[in-house]
């Protein structure tokens, strides 16, 4: 026993042996912080492995940089930079607690809204375990300076420095590996800043953060406003003026945009062993007083859900590769539908159940100009609440009346469900149909979790039409994306009964619903081909506020100057004549695939491909570059992002004194009495725990 202790000693009171307590100890201190300090939503074994082994790669890496330097100043060097790693750590837990997200070189820079506050709430958010973060950092300084360590004054060889600096690099290899097998395209998707951390690390993540910020900056710093001609050129041409009988005949009311996660067009009217799937969007679907559309596409690549919510609030496209929100998100100028209809008298607010920072909504919808974000931590938490992504959408749509009945109307609110979402998760006691026999586990559950959908949306129908909200508002329904990817081409055979279903079947595969209900409205089936990029200067013109002006790159869908291009992300379209899918060409009408053009065909064809491509390239310009603050749009005033703070206490306080100023909300116009017990659901988890902790303004 001795002899080990005297061994250890002896280990320690060497360069390697210090380095490497050190290098443990900060580790264990990361790990600990990882765990108890943010939400990183670890799950399973491989994430908690990799949440442990990545807290040594950078350590090795940054710590090693000391033992290229002699003597004692390598020491100091150490201890030195295990206290500036130690505070990022600590000024990253400091701003979670606030901002459930991490530090961000634009924030750094003071050009993101999110800086605001942060130095005077700082002194209010400390706690006292928060300094355990130097724990480490102190003990390795006391016992060198009791000399319980000696400082080894050896010459450590640069050979040896550089093998642990190479041995740090080929750790994060092995982790970035084990990542990337865990989720895919963690890196080009940039999701969460909280998976970056979760399976890289905090260092890995600021280095990252710096890289992309840097990158988006140079491209930013050299456009110029001469770069927007082209685009207004672009769009004079392309301008198709609205249907005066819609123009404005919503005008006024409250806007619902109700976000149907993962929703595919087929599954209207789909029926499973005779039953229907969605019975209540069937009927919502084929309703008087809707406008639904059967040939509307999703237009989203990788940012997905974001990419929809790009379309929709700017009608500006996703970029080919990563997610707008994140890239652009936080820093870029918008004129986006909330800041537009804020300014127009409206209260604005989106409502999603999952952490705020997912597709950097937190930072995102502040340039966009929303008044409130209701996410995750302002709703109440109750036994078995969440699955996959969030709330379930019973229970999110139910608790999100809480809150619409407290905006002042008219409002604008954006409802993001998440159940039905890849992989399909729903637990036995909410299940009420059958599955998918399609041979395919993950997609099977599909129609499962999409009647769960169906039904969440059937209560909060019955709830707008007992307050009455439903008379005044105007509904806008959509489908996001597919559910069901092309990775999947075996189950999307047996749900299409195809053999092998070919690009043009995969095209109209990715139809998603999109429908306008309205009291009034005239309806019916529309056949225009459109998508997602088409919804915002269609809703514009139905509120009366024309688009003509706008940098918005879709047309009212219920203009009758449509030219009815669909442009797909990746550069293929659908027309009412032709489709283009993956290289291939088709005719939409019937599918048939044009293996030989004609002239004429290639002339069409060549047009087309030439709208799409440009039509994207200048969308791309108006993103990366940030030109739209160069844009002046008249009457409109710059959002700034330092007005908008979506901490919970904020938020509640806001929302309460809103009400006092304006007292036009659903609550306050029936005497100020709830409506929340008029909201029928019978989402089990409910009945189990029926009593529902809101939090309180503090
Ligand atoms: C997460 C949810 C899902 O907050 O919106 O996003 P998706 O994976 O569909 O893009
Ligand atoms: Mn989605």
């Amino acid at each position: 026993m001795k002899t080990a202790v005297r061994k250890l000693r002896a280990g320690l009171n060497t360069k390697l042996g210090f380095f490497l307590l050190t290098v443990v100890l900060f580790a264990l201190k990361s790990y600990w912080a990882y765990q108890n300090k943010f939400n990183l939503g670890v799950k399973g074994s491989v994430q908690h492995f990799l949440l442990a082994f990545n807290t040594i790669p950078g350590a090795l890496i940054f710590i090693g940089i000391a033992l290229y330097f002699r003597g004692r100043l390598s020491y100091w060097l150490m201890s030195i930079i295990n206290f500036l790693l130690s505070t990022w750590l600590f000024a990253n837990i400091l701003y979670y607690r606030e901002f459930s997200d991490f530090i961000t070189f634009n924030l750094i820079k003071g050009s993101s809204a999110t800086s605001n506050n942060l130095g005077k709430s700082l002194a209010g958010i400390i706690r006292p375990s928060d300094f355990l973060v130097y724990v480490d950092v102190i003990i390795l300084i006391v016992v060198l300076l009791t000399h319980l360590i000696r400082v080894d004054m050896r010459y450590f060889k640069v050979r040896y420095a550089l093998t642990i600096t190479a041995l740090g690099f080929v750790l994060f290899g092995v982790n970035l590996g084990m990542a990337e097998s865990n989720r895919s395209q963690l890196l080009t998707r940039t999701f969460d800043n909280n998976y970056i951390v979760k399976y890289l690390g905090l260092q890995a993540y600021t280095i990252y953060d710096g890289i992309k910020t840097g990158q988006n900056n140079a491209i930013k710093s050299k456009a110029s406003a001469n770069q927007l001609k082209p685009v207004r050129k672009f769009l004079k041409s392309n301008y198709a003026s609205p249907n005066i009988q819609y123009y404005g005949t919503a005008k006024g009311k409250n806007v619902f945009i109700i976000h149907l996660e993962s929703f595919q067009q087929f599954l209207i009217d789909y029926k499973y062993h005779g039953q229907e799937v969605t019975p209540t969007l069937n009927k919502l679907y084929h309703a008087s007083d809707t406008m639904a559309f059967d040939n509307f596409f999703h237009q989203v690549a990788q940012g997905k859900t974001s990419d929809a919510e790009m379309m929709l609030e700017n009608s500006l496209f996703g970029l080919p590769e990563g997610s707008a929100f994140v890239t652009d998100g936080g820093t870029n100028t918008f004129q986006a539908m909330p800041a537009l209809m804020d300014q127009r008298g409206y209260t604005t607010a989106s409502f999603h159940g999952d952490v705020p920072s997912f597709w950097n909504r937190d930072n995102a919808y502040k340039s966009m100009g929303y008044q409130y974000f209701f996410s995750k931590n302002y709703f109440p938490v109750t036994k078995n609440y969440d699955k996959g992504y969030g709330i379930k959408d019973k229970i999110f749509l139910k608790d999100s009346s809480y809150y619409l009945e407290q905006l002042p109307q008219p409002f604008y609110a954006k409802l993001i469900t998440v159940t039905n979402h890849y992989p399909y998760l729903l637990d036995k006691q909410n299940k009420s149909i059958g599955k998918l026999h399609t041979g395919d586990k993950t997609v099977d559950p599909y129609i499962q979790t999409a009647h769960y959908l169906d039904q969440s949306i059937a209560e909060l129908l019955d709830y707008l039409d007992k307050t009455g909200l439903r008379k005044n508002s105007i509904l806008i329904l959509y489908g996001d994306h597919y559910g069901i990817s092309n990775n999947h081409m075996g189950a999307i055979d047996k749900i299409l009964k195809t053999k092998k279903v070919n690009n043009y079947q995969l095209a109209m595969f990715q139809k998603v619903p999109f429908m306008i209900n309205m009291e009034g409205l005239k309806g019916g089936i529309n056949h225009t081909y459109g998508g997602e990029i088409d919804v915002l200067p269609t809703l514009e013109d139905l509120l009366g506020m024309s688009s003509k002006n706008y940098i918005q790159f879709g047309q009212d869908l219920l203009s009758k100057q449509r030219n009815q291009i669909v442009s797909f992300r990746d550069g293929d379209f659908v027309t009412p004549k032709y489709t283009k899918y993956d290289g291939d060409v088709y005719y939409t009408k019937t599918g048939k695939q044009i293996k030989h053009q004609t002239k004429a065909q290639k002339k069409q064809l060549d047009d087309i491909q030439h709208y799409v491509t440009t039509e994207l390239g200048l969308s791309d310009k108006v993103m990366n570059g940030d030109l739209l603050r160069f844009y002046h749009l008249p009457g409109f005033k710059k959002v700034n992002k330092k007005d908008y703070n979506y901490n919970l206490n904020h938020g509640l306080k806001q929302l309460k004194h809103a009400q006092k100023k304006k007292k036009t909300s659903v609550k306050a116009e029936n005497n100020n009495q709830s409506t929340f017990d008029e909201y029928s659901t019978d989402a089990p988890e409910l009945k189990a725990d029926p009593t529902l902790k809101f939090p309180k303004a503090k």
